[in-house]
């Protein structure tokens, strides 16, 4: 029994980032950061080797099917494939989303980043199943993200699409509740989680921001 794509909690998505762990195993940071009340994981590598890449991805979907929770590969269909991952996370400048689609099946999820209106309505209109909007914020994580769209662009975006967006870039439990207000349905966070110590506690805080309790 697989996770199905039309339940899945978008809430709080944690995005990897190896460089931004300091020293700490990628892999306990992670459970720790599930265990707090993250929903979602996206393994995102951009310096590794395929076969790191693939070894990686293969122990996180151990982790992320253990606790029950889908796991979505960055970029990289063939490792997506490879591991059996529930979902796929795609760019502008990477494969065309239909092309993606063929490949991937209609089972699995496919997520699109946009950071306009525009690209928002291509990715629903070509068959994405979830888009990520931004950056909202600055973000030091992502050097070519681009320049932060703000609240008004990312509620323009949640508005025109009728699939799930969730909100990404510079995102923080100090923002979370007015990009809340914005109605998208979650958040996607990289240093704000992983780029604490307190993996478990600070996302704990984020759910329950979001979550209203
Ligand atoms: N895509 C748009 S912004 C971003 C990605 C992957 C990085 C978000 O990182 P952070 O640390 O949560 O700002
Ligand atoms: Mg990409």
């Amino acid at each position: 029994m697989g996770i199905k794509k039309d339940s899945v909690d978008y809430s709080l998505y944690l995005v990897t980032d190896r460089n931004i762990l300091k020293g700490r195993d990628l892999f306990a940071a992670v459970e720790e950061a599930i265990l707090g009340g993250v929903t979602l994981v996206q393994l995102r590598e951009k310096e590794v080797s395929s076969k790191e890449f693939y070894n990686t991805a293969l122990k996180m979907k151990q982790l992320t099917s253990h606790y029950g929770i889908p796991l979505i590969i960055n970029d990289r269909l063939d490792i997506m494939l490879a591991v059996d991952a529930e979902g796929l996370h795609i760019g502008q400048e990477d494969l065309p989303l239909q092309a993606a689609r063929k490949i991937i099946g209609a089972d699995k999820i496919l997520g699109y980043s946009v950071s306009n209106l525009d690209e928002a309505k291509q990715g629903k209109a070509l068959g994405a199943d979830y888009l990520g909007a931004g950056p909202v914020y600055y973000t030091g994580t992502k050097s070519d993200a681009g320049k932060p769209i703000g609240l008004e662009e990312l509620k323009r975006i949640k508005d025109s699409v009728k699939i799930p967006v969730v909100a990404i870039g510079g995102i923080n439990e100090t923002n979370a509740a007015e990009v809340k207000q914005t109605g998208v349905d979650g958040i996607a966070l990289v240093s704000a989680i992983l780029g604490k110590q307190n993996t478990g506690a600070i996302s704990r805080q984020l759910i329950s921001l979001w979550k209203g309790n």
